[in-house]
């Protein structure tokens, strides 16, 4: 019983004097370890008669408790205070200017993407969005070309079953938004978004983009189109843009028409851009024809309206002189680089 006072004694001396982490460590080996102090004293247990053992038992049991309990204190004391060192010395300044990291910059498409939006939104339009994957119904049908009808030979499109197709154009969505409409309040909408048609070369991709806008409500005339298209392309394209209206064909207006702009480049006199002829064509465009409006849920006697598309792409490259549409789509950052704005 001495013995076991003994060594208690000591350890708790011991634990007292350490002035580190590892020195407790050390003191735990040599009391608490396999060969440790405290450890013996419960094997000498095994020389002890019946009688002695369980009271042995219970004093080794209460010394190793009471050291072990003022051990672990001053571990934690330790702990706590080597935390709070470190928490002194590593302070974060959070005010201090970060690291710069290098900037991106905006793809061109998405440039003339956002120019256009915030345009049509400054004259009170919606920028509606549609799915990719269409349906036959609502990218060619509700647009006034059934199945089988020649006109769809225009558009050569990738068909994922009969029913389902990649949209070919965002006129789709002139479809989807009348349904929508249900009050008949007046639609203006611009719908950009991907497009898709089996072709690919230097200005046809199998993935580009279009800009569709409708806007359906009572007595909309050709004039509207007309004035809506020229402050879209003098806005786009400068001021002293002219336009020049074409007879031509789409199913779902009438009439209808492709839209010159006068080439920006030489100013209408004739340039290489322009193949000599001194427009550009860009858009197309008409008036809604009265089946589309009628297969969609308006009567055509009482609405009519007006809708165009053009090409994203192709109004890009005008716009920044590429030359081929496949640069848009390589993301080739030494391509990409060279529309680094400041201004963004
Ligand atoms: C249409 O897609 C009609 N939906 C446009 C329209 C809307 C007419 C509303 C009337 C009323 P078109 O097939 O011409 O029309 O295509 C329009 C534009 O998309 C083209 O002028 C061209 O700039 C662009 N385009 C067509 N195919 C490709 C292609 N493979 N790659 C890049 N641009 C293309």
């Amino acid at each position: 019983m001495d013995k076991v006072e003994e060594v208690k004694q000591n350890a708790l001396q011991e634990i007292e004097q350490a002035n580190d982490v590892a020195t407790l460590e050390a003191i735990k080996v040599k009391y608490f370890g396999k060969k440790g102090e405290l450890t013996a004293l419960l094997k000498m247990m095994g020389t002890l008669s019946a009688e002695e053992k369980p009271k042995f038992g219970a004093i080794v049991n209460s010394a190793k408790e009471e050291v072990s309990e003022v051990l672990n204190k001053k571990m934690d004391a330790f702990a706590k205070a080597e935390m709070d060192k470190k928490l002194q010395t590593e302070k974060i300044d959070v005010t201090l200017p970060g690291s710069k990291i290098i900037r991106g910059s905006k793809h061109p498409l998405t440039r003339v993407i956002e120019e256009i939006e915030d345009l049509f939104v400054s004259m009170g339009y919606d920028v509606v969005a549609g799915p990719e994957l269409e349906t036959d119904e609502y990218c060619f049908e509700r647009l006034n070309l059934p199945k089988g009808h020649p006109a769809r030979d225009m558009q050569d499109s990738f068909y994922i079953t009969p029913e389902y197709l990649l949209r070919t154009q965002t006129s789709a969505v002139q479809a989807r938004a009348m349904m929508a409409n249900t009050e008949k309040t007046p639609l203006r909408i611009i719908v950009p978004g991907k497009t898709y048609r089996r072709e690919d070369d230097a200005t046809h991709s199998h993935q580009f983009n279009q800009v569709e806008g409708l806007v359906v409500d009572k007595n909309i005339s050709f004039a509207d189109l007309k004035g809506t298209l020229e402050i879209f392309m003098k806005h786009m394209l400068g001021e002293d843009t002219k336009l020049r209206f074409r007879p031509s064909y789409f199913p779902f207006t009438e009439p209808s028409y492709e839209v010159d702009v006068s080439c920006f480049k030489c100013g209408g006199k004739g340039c290489n851009l322009c193949k000599h002829t001194g427009w550009i064509e860009l858009l197309g465009a008409g008036i809604v024809h009265p089946n589309v409006l009628s297969m969609n849920g308006y009567d055509p006697n009482e609405y009519s309206g007006f809708a165009f598309g053009t090409g994203l792409d192709r109004l890009a490259m005008f716009k920044y002189g590429i030359t081929d549409i496949r640069l848009l789509y390589e993301n080739d950052v030494r391509f990409l680089k060279q529309f680094d704005r400041k201004d963004d």
